[in-house]
This record gives C-alpha cells, sequence and structure tokens, in this order.
C-alpha cells in the first residue's frame, strides 16, 4: 500500500491513511499467511525514487494506492515507474478520485485495476483472484 506525497505538498506530514489501513486490516485477517506493508510517503518524507527504492527491497506482488485527485498526478509518475521497472506487479487504484471519475481514471492509466467505493472486500477478492490466477 502507497499512501502518496507530491512534491511541494504542504499537508500535514502525519495524515492517518485511515482508508489504505482499513483495507490492510481486513485483508491481513483473510490472508493471514500474507506480508502486507505500508509505504507512507508523508511522514516518510520519500519522493518517487525512494518509493522505486522500497520496492526494489520488498518485491511486493500487488500494490494498491489511494487517490484523492490532487494526488492524480503523482499517482501516474509513480505508477509508470514502477510498470516500467516491473511490468508484472498488479497496480491496483481507488479512492475518491478513482471512485468519482472511473471512466476518466481508466483511460489513460497504467493501473491494472480500478475499484469504486469501498475497498475492503474488493481488494481481498482482487487478492484471491490474482492467486490463483483467476481473471477479475
Ligand atoms: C477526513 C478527510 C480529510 C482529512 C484526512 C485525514 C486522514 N486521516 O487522512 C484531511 C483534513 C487531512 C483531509 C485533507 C484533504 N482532503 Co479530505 N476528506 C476527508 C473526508 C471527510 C473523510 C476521508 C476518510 O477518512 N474516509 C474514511 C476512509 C475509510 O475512507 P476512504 O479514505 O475513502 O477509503 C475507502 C475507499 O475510498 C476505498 N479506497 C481508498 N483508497 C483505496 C485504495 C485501494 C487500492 C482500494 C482498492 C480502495 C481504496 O476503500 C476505503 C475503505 O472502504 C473525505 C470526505 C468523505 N466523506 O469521504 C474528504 C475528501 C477525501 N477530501 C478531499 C480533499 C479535496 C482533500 C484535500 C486535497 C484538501 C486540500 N485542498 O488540501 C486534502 C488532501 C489530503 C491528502 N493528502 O489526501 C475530497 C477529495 C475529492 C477528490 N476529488 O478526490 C473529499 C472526498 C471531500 C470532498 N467531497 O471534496 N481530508
Amino acid at each position: 500500500m502507497i499512501q502518496l506525497k507530491w512534491e511541494g505538498d504542504k499537508s500535514a506530514p502525519t495524515r492517518f491513511p485511515v482508508g489504505l489501513l482499513d483495507i490492510a486490516s481486513y485483508s491481513r485477517q483473510k490472508f493471514p499467511e500474507l506480508d502486507f506493508s505500508l509505504i507512507d510517503m508523508p511522514s516518510e518524507q520519500m519522493d518517487s525514487e525512494a518509493v522505486l527504492q522500497k520496492i526494489r527491497e520488498e518485491r511486493p506482488q500487488v500494490i494498491g494506492m489511494s487517490l484523492v485527485t490532487a494526488y492524480y498526478g503523482i499517482a501516474k509518475e509513480i505508477a509508470g515507474k514502477i510498470k516500467k521497472e516491473f511490468p508484472d506487479i498488479l497496480l491496483v487504484a481507488g479512492g475518491p478520485h478513482v471512485s468519482a471519475l472511473p471512466e476518466h481514471f481508466l483511460k489513460n492509466t497504467v493501473f491494472d485495476i480500478a475499484v469504486v467505493g469501498e475497498g475492503e472486500a474488493r481488494f481481498s477478492e482482487v487478492i484471491d483472484a490474482f492467486g490463483h490466477e483467476r481473471s477479475f
């Protein structure tokens, strides 16, 4: 899971990523054998290169990002870099921007899946389908 931050972002560094943590907590209960981790760009003062470095170290199979519209640009930048270096990682987007403008979001994106609305059960379904090589 990645909580985003764009360069010059003045919002508080300690935003608590409630939506992402909800999803991780729900998924962890469903799949206790899997590891879930949070890359928290604001509180760890990370830029996109630092995120890439963390991904190189952790080698996740699935990455979820939460987007408000203000974070669309940085999400696109980071997702593009991830896909270029790790084309097999499944990229899942959710949050208010994706829920408000799903068709627009999907028109020009490297994300594999966009989840509209509440993400807890949906994200688990995605992980389940991905783990069993089922289409979603
Ligand atoms: C609390 C809040 C804040 C707090 C955040 C505190 C915190 N803990 O992070 C503060 C005051 C800091 C804040 C700031 C801003 N906010 Co605000 N905020 C809200 C509010 C009222 C609730 C958000 C919340 O915590 N929801 C509860 C959690 C559980 O829900 P959630 O995050 O939506 O996540 C669920 C789903 O969206 C989905 N989901 C989310 N992420 C993901 C990711 C994946 C992979 C998947 C599958 C699913 C998924 O699943 C989650 C669980 O069901 C909403 C309005 C609302 N009622 O939703 C506005 C809202 C999100 N904020 C908004 C805005 C514009 C902002 C600011 C940009 C304002 C500004 N100009 O600075 C900043 C951006 C901050 C940031 N960096 O994200 C807009 C976004 C609109 C848009 N088009 O994107 C909203 C929708 C209000 C509105 N109607 O205009 N905000």
